[in-house]
């Protein structure tokens, strides 16, 4: 019989019943952690896997239910600063939904989107082959996904603990009994403050029917148990990021992919400062894609008898249409599951549970703590690691507050999308008098203009010029200091993090075009506010 990796490990039987795998005195390589996550995956190990330090009791400075990203810098932070931590989690693996079901996979498929997207528009041209749509298989990318996936799980885990020297338990659902004590695998610890960081999933809106039937999925079931045939088409319910997202990549594969969604995509409230120009060009060029968008929609139920066959929409005139399909996918957003600690803390939630906290991610609750996507939007990851940091610095004696109203934000498509700072209408609003700088420049034709190009444009530039993306600064006239920046293309998402901090210190034109340009940068920003930074009176362009 194959020895399992747990065969190799010493399990350890503390008292009758309690039965867990102590970790704290062995050094695993990523090899073996990538064995034991597939074991604890499968059932071949059941009991948690455990690196605490057991000669220290069971009174804990901290504990944090829920290790995802929120969970895990948190408990990094409190380390360094010397609290004693403790987090759990019910998956075997550090590092949450992100690289098990959420944004890696949906990196992955957005990098093969683009892939794909331009294998179509170049095929069987120059050196590419023709494009063979057989040869696009969702399931594939899925499958791909989960063979490589425990490959992050083990580095969050051997991270964890070789170099952040952090307690935890994995493998073990947390049960919060008070604010001082949780329960693991039958055994209790005590902590003096609590963060609870257990994230969220797909809303399934219950007015719509028909949910529970086979061939409807989210981001999460289409990873687990996992989309097990190849669909012919899909339609998505909600216009999300994630119903934008991933629409993208199931039409990029050749599944024509409808949208349907009441707002129009990219006004959703869970989006701000989306620039009017940039989201016509996004959603533009999804349409242009083939893929069938229809707003102002109301989702009325997936249809068929125990399979989805379709879904029956009232459109925005009225009218019903059952818009048939062999695979429903949910993009509607997220909701958290926050009942067991209202009822165990009395903590205070909003309409649609999400944790209520202040500015230094304290709940209602004196001494529990919230953070992550548990406390609502935006669900990103700075903003889930940095609650995670801001509590640990709290708990440890510091008053520090996290203000994430303002925000660089990105979404894919075939394209990087991605926006911070204020929109050319809010800039207006706000401040009057503005310069516009944008690619192409207004009264331009994109059909008639190959740029902005760069790097992972320049073929498009020339082949198809009004594939290139589009961009955008705004400048306030008075001040100089750029207010917002809008791009729709490639290679540009890292500077928006920069972007983002030089807004927030006031970066101004006359700065930007002191900054040196990797040419063909591509976002072009720096090259062009040069070329208008000399003027005293700016002017668009
Ligand atoms: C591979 C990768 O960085 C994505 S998973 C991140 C999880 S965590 O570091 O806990 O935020």
């Amino acid at each position: 019989m194959l020895k399992t990796a747990a065969d190799n490990l010493r399990v350890r039987r503390y008292r009758k019943g309690w039965i867990l795998m102590d970790l704290i005195d062995t050094t695993l390589s990523m090899d073996r952690w990538e064995d034991l996550i597939h074991d604890a995956e499968t059932g071949v190990v059941s009991e948690p896997l455990e690196n605490v330090y057991r000669k220290r009791g069971t009174a804990f400075d901290v504990i944090f239910v829920g290790g995802g990203a929120g969970g895990r810098f948190g408990s990094a932070y409190a380390q360094a600063r010397g609290l004693r931590q403790l987090v759990i989690d019910k998956w075997p693996f550090l590092g949450g939904s992100c690289p098990h079901q959420a944004c890696v996979p949906h990196h992955l498929f957005s990098e093969a989107a683009r892939e794909m997207d331009y294998m179509r528009w170049n095929s069987d041209t120059l050196w590419f082959p023709k494009f063979e749509e057989e040869r696009a298989s969702i399931v594939d990318m899925i499958t791909l996904f989960k063979k490589g996936r425990n490959n992050a799980h083990a580095f969050m885990n051997w991270q964890s603990k070789e170099q952040l020297d952090m307690e935890y338990i994995l493998n073990a659902e947390a049960i919060v009994i008070d604010k001082h004590t949780v329960e693991v695998n039958g055994e209790r610890f005590t902590t003096q403050s609590l963060v609870l960081a257990t994230g969220t999933r797909t809303h399934f809106p219950p007015e719509i029917a028909g949910l529970d039937k086979a061939g409807v999925y989210d981001f999460a079931t289409l990873i687990d148990p996992g989309l097990d045939y190849e669909p012919t088409s899909c339609v998505i319910i909600g216009g999300s990021k994630v119903a934008m997202e991933y629409g993208s990549f199931f039409q990029a594969t050749g599944c024509h992919t409808t949208i349907l969604t009441r707002s129009a995509l990219m006004r959703t409230e869970s989006l701000h400062h989306v620039d009017e120009d940039l989201r016509t060009y996004v959603v533009d060029n999804m349409r242009l894609r083939g893929m069938d968008i229809i707003e102002g929609c109301e989702p009325l139920e997936v249809v068929g008898d125990d399979r989805a066959a379709g879904v029956l929409v009232r459109l925005a005139d009225g009218t019903e249409e059952v818009i048939e399909t062999d695979f429903v996918f949910i993009g509607t957003g997220e909701r958290p599951n926050t009942k067991p600690y209202v009822d165990a803390l009395g903590i205070e939630v909003d309409k649609k549970g999400f944790v209520k906290v202040n500015s230094r991610m304290q709940t209602s609750v004196e001494g529990v703590y919230a953070i992550g996507d548990l406390i609502g939007s935006p669900m990103e990851m700075f903003k889930a690691r940095k609650c995670g940091m801001t509590a640990a610095r709290n708990i440890s004696g510091e008053a520090f507050e996290f203000d994430f109203t303002e925000f660089p934000d990105f979404l894919h498509t075939t394209y990087e999308v991605t926006w911070v700072g204020l929109t050319e209408q809010e800039a207006r609003d706000a401040y009057g008098d503005i310069s516009v700088i944008q690619m192409p420049p207004k009264g331009i034709r994109h059909e008639e203009l190959s740029l902005p190009l760069a790097e992972g444009s320049m073929l498009y530039g020339f082949t198809r010029p009004e594939l290139t993306g589009f961009q955008k600064c705004i400048y306030d006239n008075k001040s100089r200091r750029l207010l917002g920046a809008h791009h729709c293309g490639f290679g540009a998402k890292d500077a928006f993090q920069y972007l983002d901090h030089l807004i927030k210190k006031g970066i101004t034109i006359d700065e930007m075009g002191e900054m040196n340009e990797l040419f063909l940068n591509p976002e072009h920003f720096i090259q062009l506010s040069r070329l208008r930074a000399g003027n005293p009176d700016l002017q668009d362009l």
